[in-house]
């Protein structure tokens, strides 16, 4: 059974969809955050940087326990594990590849910018929160003219790319003012991803 260290955010999420749609048994410990235990000496030896999501599995590569931390690195790793959610398709894959490293490099760094700015600095001046807002902005409108022309983001079939993706892309389109884009192929992506039944679960994992 992997241990899967998490709280109700985008990360986690990533995390806990990915072990549900690959059908993974899983022991979630939600880490809380206002305690510190993210800072604990037990939890600094699964992740050095006290970030959440981690796992534990204990029959890892050389059928020895393996810790792992970076939700990228864990998706993967869950991938290679299951055989599952990596295109077959050269290109296919490639495009997952894209859209995996859009998530984990400009779309976080957007959405961690704005939650810093306006959750944890709320004294922050407007040019920040608007270039955080305007760059969240810019990467949705990448996934949405995407999903205009393919159904999923590697292409025809769901893949590890829509799993790391979902959490934050289905947020902000709550979220965000509308006058920052309608983004209609990424609201009918996130609709009908939302309804599949691992992500309903994954979803539900550390929520308050
Ligand atoms: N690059 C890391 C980022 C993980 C991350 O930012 N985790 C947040 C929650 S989503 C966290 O644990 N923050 C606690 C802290 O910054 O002290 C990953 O992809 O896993």
């Amino acid at each position: 059974m992997i241990e899967l260290y998490t709280a109700g955010t985008a990360n986690g999420q990533k995390v806990s969809i990915m072990l549900e749609e690959c059908g993974l048994p899983y022991n979630p410990h939600i880490v809380n955050f206002a305690a510190g235990e993210h800072l604990s000496p037990p939890f600094i030896t699964l992740n050095p940087a006290g970030k959440i999501p981690a796992i534990v599995d204990p029959e890892g590569p050389n059928g020895e326990p393996f810790a792992l931390s970076q939700t990228l690195a864990i998706v993967l790793y869950l991938a290679e594990k299951s055989g599952k959610f990596v295109p077959k398709d050269i290109w296919e894959r490639a495009e997952a590849y894209r859209y995996m490293s859009l998530v984990a490099s400009d779309i976080s760094g957007a959405f961690t910018g704005l939650f810093v700015f306006t959750h944890m600095h709320p004294q922050s001046t407007t040019q920040v929160v608007d270039h955080f807002q305007a760059q969240a902005a810019r990467n949705l409108r990448v996934l949405d003219k995407r999903l205009g022309d393919s159904p999923f983001l590697a292409g025809n079939a769901y893949s590890v790319a829509d799993i790391l993706a979902y959490p934050v892309a289905a947020s902000s389109v709550k979220g965000l003012p509308e006058q920052l884009g309608p983004y209609p192929n990424l609201r009918r992506w996130s609709e009908e991803i939302a309804e599949r039944p691992g992500v309903k679960r994954g979803m539900a994992v550390g929520a308050p």
